[in-house]
């Protein structure tokens, strides 16, 4: 039935007839959704809500975490994806990762998309990092609602205790087996994806696991068919691709930037505010909804898309 309708979306988005039709071989090729930046933002909203709700932040430990989770879940859930909490404890609290496996594809050949979903505790943590996580929850559902039906298997992680250095992600990890572990083939990792003042940064292969550079690619063909520039950026440890980088597996991800400061240059290339950071809210209690670019949130999340059809099929 999925394939059906793969190959369906495949010949309206080819505007093939049906005397061309896709032979089925290239129903997997067929090009990504067009992710609608509004059902992101409504996710944005809930994790706001979530946190007003909580004390003001979803960090680690704080109500507000295990709240994201179990709202991530639900959604997953109801999609059909095979959701797991993996818990673990950190600094006296306990901490949750979500796992979420879209079912079918070949299980010996995994690709994960990743993104952590607590908050640092002075604030709601929507730019840091509500977008990645409610990018990916979106992509996850518009896998469901198109009926993609990729050879790879797809297995998605909403990742606690980033926060407090990288703890949910390392968990995981060495949770696998050696065996599981090998059968993951790429990871993308989800970080700040909506800054206010937003770069437009794919993680830089250099220095990371072999086939982490087609994934570099990957990313960045996906900005250059929006007609977006990039530049390449050096996230060394700073988020949960590293965790899977030190088992060997090959990473990418994309970032519009923190506490950095744009320059000159950039922002003739990308505008906003030269002198100014991507996010000045970084950390800070003002992430907010209000701290989001709604038009970094939504190239990123159909680079996301484009990406993890590209990767997957
Ligand atoms: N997760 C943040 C941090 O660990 O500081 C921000 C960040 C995300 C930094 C991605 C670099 C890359
Ligand atoms: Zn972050």
């Amino acid at each position: 039935m999925r394939i059906l309708i793969a190959l369906a979306a495949a010949l309206m988005a080819t505007g093939a007839t049906t005397a061309q039709a896709a032979a089925p071989a290239e129903a997997g090729a067929l090009a990504a959704p067009d992710i609608n930046v509004a059902n992101v933002q409504a996710h944005l909203t809930q994790f706001q809500s979530i946190s007003d709700a909580n004390g003001g932040n979803r960090a680690h430990g704080r109500p507000g975490y295990l709240a994201s989770v179990n709202w991530v879940k639900s959604k997953l859930d109801a999609a059909g994806f095979v959701t797991r909490v993996q818990s673990f404890s950190y600094g006296g609290a306990t901490g949750y990762n979500l796992i979420a496996d879209y079912p079918g594809g070949d299980e010996n050949n995994v690709v994960m998309l990743g993104g952590h979903l607590d908050s640092v505790t002075a604030g709601p943590g929507i730019n840091d990092n509500g977008t990645g996580s409610a990018s990916i929850l979106e992509v996850a559902l518009q896998m469901r609602a198109t009926g993609f039906a990729p050879t790879k298997h797809v297995r998605f992680g909403w990742w606690g205790a980033e926060e407090r250095g990288l703890i949910g992600s390392t968990h995981y990890v060495n949770s696998l087996t050696t065996t599981d572990r090998s059968k993951i083939k790429a990871y993308l990792n989800f970080d700040m994806t909506g800054s206010p003042n937003p770069g437009y940064f794919v993680y830089s292969a250099s220095g990371q696991p072999s086939g982490s550079l087609a994934l570099q690619q990957r990313l960045q063909a996906g900005f250059t068919s929006l007609n977006v520039q990039t530049e390449l950026t050096s996230v060394g440890g700073r988020s949960d691709h590293a965790a899977f980088a030190r088992a060997a597996i090959p990473v990418g991800g994309t970032f519009t930037g923190a506490e950095g400061i744009k320059t000159a240059a950039q922002a003739q290339k990308w505008g906003g505010t030269a002198g100014q950071a991507y996010d000045r809210c970084y950390h800070r209690s003002c992430d907010t909804l209000s701290n989001v670019s709604a038009t970094a949130l939504d190239r990123n999340a159909d680079v996301i898309a484009h990406a993890l059809w590209a990767t997957a099929a």
